[in-house]
């Protein structure tokens, strides 16, 4: 079968030809109708050797940790599924014994880096491949009528703002404001979520007009460009208060610091972006009771609902869709900032 893999530090990932894999026991083989393109595989492509070897991706690395399939072939004891159906990957594996797992919380999973137990794309092969091993039937959602090429993006660029998002909700009251910044993969779809869940006005920053202009066509109520102007802009959206919330689907340290700027007293300033952004965080370096959080994916209950709110329409991924053979030009173009919603690769 055909793999797009990272092989050499510093490279880009190329496509390959592989041994199809066999499920083991428990395992299940899905035939890949779709996988995702993250920022995230961006960066784990940047990092230097020594940084890279730290995470222990392994090399090679089949790329791809948004991934769909039909099932193609069932380890021995799997049971509750059957072939053919059509399926979503929760891609945070986990031990699924722990306190957090048997919470669905298999992101937060407290046994997962002692067990070796690694994400597709992220550690094990992943999406981007002509078959998926998946290692329990757990981490398989049923798609239903969901399209697996429209929706495969649920699985992280959905899922990872839903997680953020709903942790706010509480705060998110008639008359609050939302602040997404970076209206790209996570963040296009974090606007819409936010305007399905809640009744924040929404103010989307980015760099580029583009993407503003996406931000504005899913839902955001004002879209304002990333530049020496934006905090002052914010506060006087919010008549001096500042945000209640603040998504940072960015991370660099430019919009930690921008985030920090305009979180207003009691908000909440989430960082989902892994730009490498630090904050000084201690009495009086934010207002009042600010919360700080650092939220990783989502859980599998979460994938669920996420996926419900696709099926009631009120929330659509904007696609780019790439052939196996053209995956590296797709990172090309995400690199280059000019992928519209998320690029998806149908093999
Ligand atoms: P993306 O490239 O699709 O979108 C990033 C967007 O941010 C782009 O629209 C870009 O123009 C904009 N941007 C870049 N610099 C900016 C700045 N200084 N100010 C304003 N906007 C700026 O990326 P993505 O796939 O949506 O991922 C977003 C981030 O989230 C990445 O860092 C990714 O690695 C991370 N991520 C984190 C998690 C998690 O669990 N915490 C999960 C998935 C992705
Ligand atoms: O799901 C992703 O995109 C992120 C959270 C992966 C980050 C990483 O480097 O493991
Ligand atoms: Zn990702
Ligand atoms: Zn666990």
């Amino acid at each position: 079968m055909r793999a797009l893999q990272y092989r050499t530090i510093g490279s880009a990932p190329v496509l390959v030809e592989i041994d199809r894999p066999e499920p083991a026991p428990g395992q299940v083989l899905l035939k890949t109708t779709a996988a995702g393109v993250c920022h995230s595989d961006q960066f784990v492509m940047d990092l230097p050797q020594e940084q890279y070897d730290a995470f222990g991706f392994g090399l090679p690395l089949t790329l791809g940790h948004e991934g769909a399939g039909t099932v193609e072939a069932i380890g021995a004891g799997v049971t509750g599924i059957t072939l053919g159906e059509s399926m979503a990957v929760y891609g945070p594996w986990g031990c699924g014994r722990c306190h957090l797992c048997a919470q669905g919380k298999e992101n937060y999973c407290t046994e997962a880096a002692r067990l070796g137990i690694q994400p597709p794309g992220l550690g094990a092969p992943g999406s981007m491949a002509d078959y998926l091993l998946i290692d329990d039937a757990r981490h398989l959602v049923p798609l239903g009528e969901l399209d697996p090429v429209a929706n495969v993006s649920l699985t992280d660029a959905g899922l990872t703002p839903y997680h953020a998002i709903k942790m706010s909700l509480p705060k998110l009251v008639a008359g609050s404001t939302a602040v997404v910044i970076g209206a790209g993969g996570l963040g296009h779809v974090g606007i819409q979520i936010v305007k399905a869940m809640s009744s924040a006005r929404v103010i989307a920053v980015d760099l580029s007009e583009q993407k503003l202009e996406l931000a504005r066509e899913v839902g955001a109520d004002e879209a304002i460009l990333s530049d020496g102007n934006t905090s002052a802009a914010i506060r006087e959206l919010t008549h001096g208060l500042g945000a209640t919330a603040v998504f940072d689907f960015v991370g660099a340290q430019s919009t930690v610091e921008l985030a920090s700027s305009v979180v207003a007293v009691e908000g909440d300033l989430t960082i989902v972006g892994i730009g490498g952004g630090m904050l000084p965080v201690g009495f009086g370096s934010l207002p009042y009771d600010v919360a700080v959080r650092t939220p990783y994916w989502g859980t599998r209950a979460e994938l669920m609902e996420v996926l419900d709110l696709a099926r009631a329409g009120k929330i659509t991924v904007e696609t780019e869709i790439f052939s196996l053979a053209d995956a590296p030009q797709a990172y090309e173009k995400l690199h280059a900032g000019t992928i519209r919603g998320r690029a998806v690769i149908v093999p």
